[in-house]
């Protein structure tokens, strides 16, 4: 992927058989502090980068950079890491070596983020992994209506970063608001507690089928980056009691053991009682992979607010700035924009809560008719009304029955609605099957990918189709 690759394949040959070799061995044991690195972020000045504790000098590299100088540049004078999280195609053995041919020492004032490189085997579960380090796999299909409440065995699993390994005697959580609090884990556990059952789902679910229209980035997940849980856990309201009328617009940045950072808007803490700190999933303390021995629940918002691994809540004034809040990463830019900059990045504003989903999940023969299964879901706790599923390219609808889920408070419907319906075949052998749904406030899904497609592959929520060949 990078056009320079010759470039790595003879340069270290010339350096071996010149009398360079030796210098540029010294060079790279140059040291450097973080105040004079941060200064080199020109061509003027030369633009400088740092990765782990090397110092990169890549004034040369901008412009052949594949993803463009103007991205790369975002970087100069600091870490390329943060970057690198957020397009991880970078991870990769001819990226590094090519960054090696740019070294030019190292940090003096070195200090590691907390994010530990080493990957620790976690067992793998039987789902369909597309990463095994991090971890990510999402559910198996005949496993995603097998039960209302996802087993924790058969929940999908997405990590950003290696799954932290947190010893909770010496654990604590810092919530900052107008004061400074700090809560051992086993002051969390002598409080009070509730239960809430939510369906998490990625923004990325569904992302692969938007690849037919156009390559997306990211992992190409199916329909099963999805599942649903029973948490139980500390209202999170009642542990920040501060004043409304003062603090609606505000946000809570929250920030995870692995160095995740997001924030989520007072209001809907102000106005949702759901939100907790959970410790346990489904009766159990939270699985290692799934959180331990924290984990922010937000109902009926996209999976990325529901940080795992949660080390420390602050109220602050304005929306994070993290790349997960404020980056590319969860903007669902405009389809008919070319060109992602900074100005589109920052008009589109992050997924919070999703739009309404539904997938099909099995079909069974029955003589002459199809038996249909599914999901439906739809974000912000809205209630689904109703699912229709057609096999004539939606000519004519087949109404389906709700099942489990249908019948959750009205407007915390933080779960997802099974249903199932039976359409005659009608003589039919191969055709589509194809379902919608709608929610309480009657939105509905749109027909075609078409319009929604997003670079980043987030939310597609179109009508979802499947082939079938009828027995
Ligand atoms: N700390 C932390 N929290 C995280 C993540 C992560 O990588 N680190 N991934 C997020 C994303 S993108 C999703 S979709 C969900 C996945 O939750 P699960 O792995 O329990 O299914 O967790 C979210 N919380
Ligand atoms: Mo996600």
């Amino acid at each position: 992927m990078f056009r320079s690759r010759t470039l790595y394949c003879i340069s270290p040959s010339l350096f071996m058989y010149s009398g360079f070799y030796k210098d540029i061995k010294n060079y790279k044991k140059k040291k450097y502090k973080y105040e004079e690195i941060n200064k080199h972020n020109n061509v003027d000045d030369k633009i400088w980068v740092t990765y782990k504790n090397k110092v990169y000098d890549i004034t040369n590299f901008i412009d052949l950079h594949p993803g463009g100088k103007e991205n790369i540049m975002k970087a100069a004078g600091g870490s390329v890491e943060d970057y690198w999280r957020q397009y991880p195609q970078h991870y990769k053995e001819e990226v590094i070596s090519l960054l090696t041919e740019y070294e030019i020492g190292e940090i003096e004032d070195y200090v590691a983020n907390n994010i530990n490189e080493e990957y620790i085997e976690e067992e793998l579960k039987d789902i369909k992994y597309h990463n095994t380090k991090p971890q990510n796999g999402e559910m198996i299909s005949s496993n995603i209506i097998a039960s209302w409440i996802t087993p924790i065995d058969d929940w999908y699993i997405r990590n950003h970063y290696k799954i932290p390994q947190i010893n909770t005697d010496n654990f604590s959580l810092s919530i900052t608001t107008d004061k400074s609090y700090n809560f051992t884990y086993a002051d969390i556990m002598k409080m009070d507690t509730k239960k809430v059952i939510t369906t998490i789902q990625c923004g990325g679910n569904r992302r692969s089928d938007f690849n037919n229209i156009n390559k997306t980035m990211g992992t190409p997940w199916g329909i099963g980056a999805i599942s649903t849980a029973e948490w139980e856990g500390v209202q999170l309201n009642k542990l920040i009691d501060i004043d409304k009328d003062k603090y609606l617009d505000y946000h809570l940045e929250c920030e995870s053991v692995d160095g995740v950072l997001i924030s989520i808007p007072m209001y809907k803490l102000f106005n949702c009682d759901d939100v907790i700190i959970a410790y346990k999933m489904n009766g159990e303390l939270l699985p290692k992979v799934h959180g331990y021995p924290l984990r922010l629940i937000v109902p009926g918002y996209v999976g990325i607010r529901n940080i795992k691994w949660l080390k420390s809540i602050k109220l602050v004034k304005s929306e994070s700035k993290s790349i997960w809040q404020a980056g590319l990463s969860y903007k669902p830019i405009p389809t008919y924009i070319d060109k992602v900059d900074d100005s589109i990045i920052d008009l589109t504003p992050t997924v919070l809560e999703q739009p309404v989903q539904s997938c099909i999940c099995d079909v069974v023969e029955d003589g002459e008719n199809l038996r249909v299964k599914g999901y439906a879901w739809s974000g912000g706790g809205r209630n689904i009304v109703r699912v229709d599923v057609s096999i004539d390219d939606g000519k004519t609808w087949n109404l389906a029955d709700l099942g489990e889920g249908s019948e959750q408070p009205l407007f915390r419907a933080w779960a997802w609605t099974f249903w199932e319906v039976t359409v005659p075949k009608n003589g039919k052998k191969d055709f589509s099957i194809i379902c919608k749904s709608t929610d309480i406030s009657y939105n509905t899904q749109p027909d075609t990918m078409n319009y929604i497609w997003n670079i980043r592959g987030l939310i597609n929520n179109s009508w979802h189709r499947i082939v079938y060949s009828s027995s």
